[in-house]
């Protein structure tokens, strides 16, 4: 094979896709067999394909495993010789015109990306979605359409995915009865860890924080987990069990008794699901032959990645709704919209009880938008209200903000956080509920919802209304505002579809009366 001008993952990738060939019974490596060996490798492009939440069980539901390896086990009369699948081919597999195309595909990416010397896995991820139409279209479902798919690959420059390298050389002697015994024995153990300690998370999100968005992913996760876990069930882990000879039931920390909060509670059960599922994923690693799907540690080192997003999205909740409590109306200050000015508008609001203000502007100069950036900061800091700033990044830091507000043509929320930090709030405008739960995801601190109403404050295509409203209502507990030519006359719409949160601009800013304007629709806020 031609390897120059690949990175050892690309080639692994490549080197993988043709064993996957070999063991299925192919002719040639197809675009399927690259796919999955991105998927199961420790690459770029297996970390983005995480990152869209796309799962190896949603990739086998549209392109099977090995296509043929259920036939492939029944046929054969040992059901291990499925261990076969990892003996290279004996002559390397030809590639099919489909994956000759994804390389040259990959180079035309990696030149016009400039950023990486060598074709790596996520530029082969990135081909392949160009090249086979139907992987493609599976991509865009996840929201990684071609120009989404080329703007990750562009991010991940410079990321080392290599596999870690062992420290020791294993010295190997078959495994006893009484080995196997306590494989089993473990995996009893971690199976029946990671089950209890998922069931505590998600029954503290959907009984106390009622977040139906999260509750679905972590219920998804436990069911893909029982699942998953009937392949360790059937080899007898129940009999191997063996719980009034476990040292460990006797053993309690302090810390075990006394939990303050309840995201002590989330932190302390996510740490253990976590640790349980790389103990299942260590393990089953000593049963392989024996299971009927020998990609069970891969698999459950994927899911232990999504309950870190989740994790993530759940804190970040958590602390979210703390930082913005009692911020019912949000201002959204622009000085040409301001008829008196922008500061009597903003320090009016602000002293009407306004608990957070934006600072959008986009047709300044710099200098001129960092002078107000400066002003307003000072204006919030005196009234305690917290200052954001619109799109920039790097001016929310010059002016000491509290945050940054990007829209969804602007920098991503993990782009803005790696420029204002941790400890700053990132908030994102969305305007379908897929964006909704992503913003989520991507561990934004609250979201826009909106247009609910037709504004001249800002064009949009379409307006997504009261529906949209109701639908975040049901199912997101971050923090969210809801946005878009909200009025005196519509705020209490806007409330009764579910928003306890709400974002005006010309409301108040083209008031005659902005404090005036800004006291009445925070009483109808609270008139709830
Ligand atoms: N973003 P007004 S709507 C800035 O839906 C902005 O994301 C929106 O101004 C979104 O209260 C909007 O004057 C305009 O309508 C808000």
């Amino acid at each position: 094979m031609h390897n120059r001008g690949l990175t050892p993952a690309a080639m692994r990738a490549l080197d993988g896709a043709g064993r996957l060939a070999w063991t299925a019974g192919g002719a040639e490596v197809e675009t399927s067999h690259l796919l999955w060996s991105l998927v199961l490798d420790e690459s770029r492009a297996a970390q983005l394909l995480q990152h869209a939440m796309i799962r190896a069980e949603m990739l086998d539901a549209v392109f099977p495993f090995l296509g043929n390896q259920q036939a492939l086990l029944e046929e054969s009369s040992d059901k291990t010789s499925f261990a076969i699948s990892y003996e290279p081919p004996p002559i390397p597999m030809p590639l099919s015109p489909a994956v000759s195309a994804v390389l040259v595909e990959a180079r035309t990416i990696l030149a016009r990306l400039g950023s990486e010397p060598e074709v790596g896995s996520e530029h082969l991820l990135a081909a392949l979605a160009v090249v086979d139409v139907s992987i493609g279209e599976f991509f865009e479902r996840f929201g990684l359409g071609p120009a989404g798919l080329a703007q990750k690959v562009a991010e991940t420059a410079g990321f080392v995915t290599e596999p870690i390298a062992p420290e020791f050389n294993i010295r190997w002697s078959e495994p006893t009865e009484a080995d196997h015994t306590d494989t089993l024995r473990t995996l009893d153990a971690a199976a029946n860890r990671c089950r209890e300690g998922l069931r505590v998370v998600e029954d503290f999100v959907r009984f106390s924080l009622d977040d139906a968005h999260l509750s679905r992913l972590l219920k998804e996760l436990r069911h893909e987990l029982t699942e998953r876990l009937s392949d360790l069930d059937r080899l007898g882990v129940i009999s191997a069990r063996d719980t009034l000879g476990d040292v460990g039931t006797r053993i309690k920390t302090s810390r075990e008794q006394t939990r303050q909060r309840p995201s002590d509670i989330v932190l302390a059960n996510c740490r253990r699901v976590a640790e349980a599922f790389r103990t299942l994923e260590e393990f089953s690693k000593f049963v392989i032959t024996k299971l009927a799907d020998p990609t069970l540690p891969s698999r459950l080192e994927q899911m232990r990645y999504r309950l870190y997003t989740i994790e993530k999205a759940l804190l970040t909740t958590l602390s979210s709704r703390d930082r913005l409590e009692g911020c019912d109306l949000y201002l959204l200050a622009t000085e040409a919209l301001c008829h008196h000015g922008i500061g009597p508008a903003v320090r009016q609001a602000l002293e009407a009880g306004i608990g957070i203000v934006q600072l959008r502007e986009k047709d300044l100069t710099d200098r001129r938008s960092l002078e107000l950036a400066h002003r307003v900061r000072e204006w919030t800091r005196e009234a305690n209200a917290l200052f954001i700033m619109n799109d920039r990044a790097d001016l929310a830091v010059l002016s000491d903000a509290d945050g940054v507000h990007v829209g969804q043509e602007e920098l991503t929320v993990r782009e803005a956080r790696r420029i204002v930090g941790a400890n700053r709030l990132v908030g994102v405008s969305t305007h379908t509920v897929e964006q909704a739960r992503q913003a989520v995801l991507d561990g934004a601190d609250y979201i826009g919802v909106g247009p609910v109403f037709s504004t001249t404050t800002k064009s949009f295509d379409q307006l997504v209304g009261l529906e949209f409203v109701q639908q975040v209502a049901n199912e997101i507990k971050l923090p969210w505002f809801a946005i878009g030519g909200i009025s005196l006359e519509n705020i209490s719409a806007v409330r009764s579809a579910g928003a306890t949160q709400v974002a005006v601009s010309s409301a108040i800013c083209s008031s005659p009366n902005p404090g005036r304007a800004a006291a009445e629709l925070l009483d109808r806020m609270r008139m709830f």
